[in-house]
């Protein structure tokens, strides 16, 4: 990939013998935003990011008061990262004070787990204020054997197929110009459709968390970025409640939600400018920030196309999108 901005999971720079091996054993086909894609346990990852898993599942140690946002990528991570943030931190950092969100982009102060372990095996979270609180994009099967096994809470958050789809798209084309120029929007709909996008299967990736948060519903809570817009305080209390940190009846939520809220993380200098340190510009991550904003980039016809997809996959499981 020619592009200097791209992030380092995107690159196949500190690639481990073991891990070359492993990726020789791996099914891999050409990918959209990456020259080559291998599926590893089941999902599309990038060399970098099955170097990543590996480490991250060999080395990363959870602990019971962690709690990990999982997403799959444009589901509303950095969202989600901001509103965490600032609620598990909301009495050191008061939001009427120099809040950590004013100057830092929410990347910077919630770590990438798989991100992070794709340059080492040694990573060290021991700076995070406590509790920790860090992301990831992994499946749930492949998540570290010490995030199910301790007490640690996960929150997951999915959007619809559309949006995700659209976001992905335009984050991609910005991200690796060169890379994804050859490739009309038909082609990367049908990929997505096969499951071939990166962290994809998107439907398993849903469903396994949907299922895990209705088998256990005290470790798993499931969030969506539409019902997050539609009713943006009852589910900020509801997040706060499922990690511990629920209000009181005194406690105003407002704050927060309007801290985190697009208009006001997307206007700040600190997301407007710069880069992050893994390469990406601070600003790809604020497009716009909507629901049904699909209908600008997809036709009806290929809108339907990732619908019939769609369909089959999540009939009875109880899942409802609105799009
Ligand atoms: P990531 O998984 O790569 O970190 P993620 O933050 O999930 O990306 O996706 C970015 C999307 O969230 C963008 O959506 P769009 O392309 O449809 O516009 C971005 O605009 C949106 N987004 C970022 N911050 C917020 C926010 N505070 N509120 C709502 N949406 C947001």
């Amino acid at each position: 990939m020619a592009s200097s901005s791209v992030p380092v999971y995107l690159k196949d720079e500190n690639l481990t013998q073991e891990t070359r091996d492993l990726l020789s054993s791996l099914p891999s086909e050409k990918g959209w935003l990456v020259s080559q894609m291998y599926q590893f346990e089941g999902s599309w990852q990038t060399q970098a990011l099955v170097q990543g898993i590996v480490n991250c599942q060999k080395h990363f140690e959870a602990n019971d008061s962690d709690v990990i946002l999982a997403t799959l990528a444009k589901s509303g991570t950095t969202w989600l990262k901001a509103l965490l943030f600032a609620l598990i931190h909301r009495h050191k950092f008061p939001v009427s004070g120099k809040h950590p969100l004013l100057v830092t982009n929410p990347h910077s102060l919630v770590p990438f787990l798989e991100g992070d372990y794709c340059v080492s095996p040694e990573v060290n979270f021991s700076e995070l204020p406590s509790p920790r609180l860090m992301q990831t994009h992994l499946t749930h099967h492949s998540l570290p054997v010490s995030i199910k096994s301790s007490s640690c809470k996960i929150v997951y958050c999915c959007r619809n197929r559309k949006d995700l789809f659209v976001s992905v798209w335009h984050f991609g084309r910005k991200l690796a110009p060169e890379e994804t120029a050859e490739y009309p929007i038909e082609t990367v709909v049908e990929a997505f459709c096969k499951g071939k996008f990166i962290g994809g299967p998107f439907w398993d990736h849903v469903l396994e968390y949907w299922y895990e948060s209705r088998k256990n519903p005290n470790k798993v809570l499931f969030v969506t970025y539409e019902e997050l817009k539609k009713q943006t305080e009852v589910e900020v209390k509801r997040i706060a409640e499922f990690i511990g940190c629920g209000f009181t009846a005194e406690e105003e939520v407002s704050e927060i939600v309007k801290l985190c809220s697009f208009e006001s993380l997307s206007s700040l200098e600190v997301n407007r400018q710069g880069k992050l340190p893994n390469g990406i510009e601070s600003n790809a991550f604020f497009r716009k920030g909507k629901v049904g904003a699909w209908r600008d980039t997809l036709s009806e016809s290929l809108a339907e196309v990732i619908d019939r997809a769609a369909e089959d996959k999540f009939g009875g499981s109880g899942l409802k999108f609105s799009s």
